[in-house]
């Protein structure tokens, strides 16, 4: 796997610099937080689908495809994409926001949600994070609640297409609520812990939940 240090190195100075932060009176800011406008503050909307990787996009074809569930859980769960495929299939149009600027409104998707898993495995109440691992190497975590929400989901096609392979595909998250690098691309383990890891921007400056309606872009 090659990274591509350039944009590492040039997202963790965006979060030693704050960039993109928009300075809102106190009051503003809370009116957003609590009306969330379609466009968060500092965004703008594009029609394109910018690709954002660390590196490579890997090759993960569906026979060699496997997701592990486990940590924290009552029940531990091994997927091959049979499996994936049987889960109830859903979908979802939703609004998706990246850190670096664009936001991508009424985006089309097709997979199955978060809480579909959480029934599966029957999470233990000592599990209050999910940290996500991915074929590429990228690992992100989440709030329990964040992962849980109504609009997660586990996304396999995208426009009634199979998700395309620099997407993420065959298989991402999307968590629409947070900006999109929560969104695990290529994801191979669902993790349930009771302790918060660091994932690979999070350990870069970036901010351990990032509500895009908070500018929770770094910390
Ligand atoms: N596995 C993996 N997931 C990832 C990334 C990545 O590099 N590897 N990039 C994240 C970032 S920073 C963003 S903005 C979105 C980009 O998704 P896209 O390439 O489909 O636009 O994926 C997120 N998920
Ligand atoms: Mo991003």
């Amino acid at each position: 796997m090659a990274i591509n240090w350039k944009l590492m190195d040039a997202k963790t100075e965006w979060a030693d610099e704050g960039r993109l932060l928009v300075e809102l009176p106190e009051d503003e800011a809370a009116t957003i937080a609590r009306d969330k406008p379609r466009v968060p503050p500092g965004q703008n909307l594009t029609n394109g689908f910018p690709v954002l990787s660390i590196g490579d996009n890997p090759l993960i074809r569906t026979r060699d495809w496997q997701l592990v569930l486990g940590g924290h859980v009552e029940r531990r769960i091994h997927w091959d994409w049979q499996d994936f495929q049987s889960a109830p299939q859903t979908e979802f149009k939703t609004d998706i926001h990246c850190v670096t600027g664009w936001s991508k409104l009424d985006t089309v998707w097709q997979g199955v949600s978060t809480r579909e898993i959480i029934r599966s495995v029957r999470p233990l109440h000592t599990a209050k994070f999910v940290t996500l691992r991915s074929y590429d190497g990228y690992a992100t975590s989440l709030d329990m609640a964040d992962f849980a929400h109504e609009d997660a989901f586990l996304a396999s096609h995208y426009d009634g297409k199979p998700l395309d392979r620099a997407h993420g595909g065959p298989m991402r998250l999307i968590v629409p609520h947070l900006y999109l690098w929560k969104s695990a691309k290529w994801l191979r383990q669902i993790w349930f812990t009771d302790k918060e890891p660091r994932g690979t921007w999070e350990a870069r400056g970036y901010h351990r939940r990032g509500d895009p309606w908070k500018q929770e872009r770094y910390e």
